[in-house]
């Protein structure tokens, strides 16, 4: 299977379309891993995410154009319960890590939980270790978090959005393996537009609950 990506700020004609989602606790790095995936840019500066933002590419898997929804979420814990209509129709998600502060690995069994309880679709789940680069500041050993991940059958990636290591493999995989679980319809252009303006009306509405 070959597969290429390119990102897209405009999402036109017909597609095949996946939907996938980043989660994790605050500040583990899933709008920087999506921004390094999408834009292949990274800034050390900390921005929050308010609800949740959308980023569209466009893959190729097997010479077929590939409209991708990444659904980038709130950490925060006050939207978390606002949030959780943004990844209930996703084929794949991203549970993210900071691999420097435990607190973030002892959250992922309740995202997972959590992405159980609101998906009956049972998407493609990786965990993700992040911010790899800051090897002196770690505190989850890899063979941790890998036993871990093994023992829910859950695959296990470390990357870091800083110096792009592994970001492209993990989504790359995330996605050949959504795209090989689910079985991707054709929608037109117009269920893609409202897709992006039912996610601004969420987004307004938690901007209220953060403080
Ligand atoms: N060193 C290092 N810093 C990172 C890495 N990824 C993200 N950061 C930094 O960590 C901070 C938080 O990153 P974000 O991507 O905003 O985190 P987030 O998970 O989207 O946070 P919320 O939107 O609040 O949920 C920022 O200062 C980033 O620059 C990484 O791989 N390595
Ligand atoms: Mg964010």
């Amino acid at each position: 299977m070959t597969m290429t990506v390119m990102a897209a700020r405009h999402v036109t004609g017909r597609g095949r379309v996946l939907r996938v989602a980043v989660v994790g606790d605050k500040q583990v790095g899933k709008t920087s891993l999506v921004t390094r995936y999408s834009h292949d840019v990274f800034s050390p500066h900390y921005t929050y995410t308010q609800g949740g933002d959308l980023e569209n590419v466009v893959v190729t898997i097997n010479d077929k154009n590939v409209h991708v929804t990444i659904v980038d979420a709130a950490g925060h814990r006050y939207v978390r319960s606002l949030i959780k209509t943004l990844y209930r129709d996703v084929q794949g998600i991203l549970v993210v890590y900071d691999v420097t502060r435990r607190a973030t690995f002892d959250s992922v069994q309740e995202w997972i939980r959590q992405i159980e309880l609101v998906n009956t679709s049972s998407p493609v789940i990786f965990v993700v270790g992040n911010k790899q680069d800051l090897t002196s500041h770690r505190c989850v050993p890899e063979e941790e978090a890998q036993f871990h991940s093994e023992r829910h059958s859950v695959p296990y990636y470390e990357t870091s959005a800083r110096s792009g290591h592994n970001v492209t493999e993990t989504f790359s995989a995330l996605l050949r393996q959504a795209w090989q679980h689910t079985t991707p319809s054709y929608v037109a252009l117009d269920t893609i537009r409202l897709t992006t303006r039912i996610h601004e009306q969420e987004k307004d509405n938690s901007c209220c609950s953060i403080t």
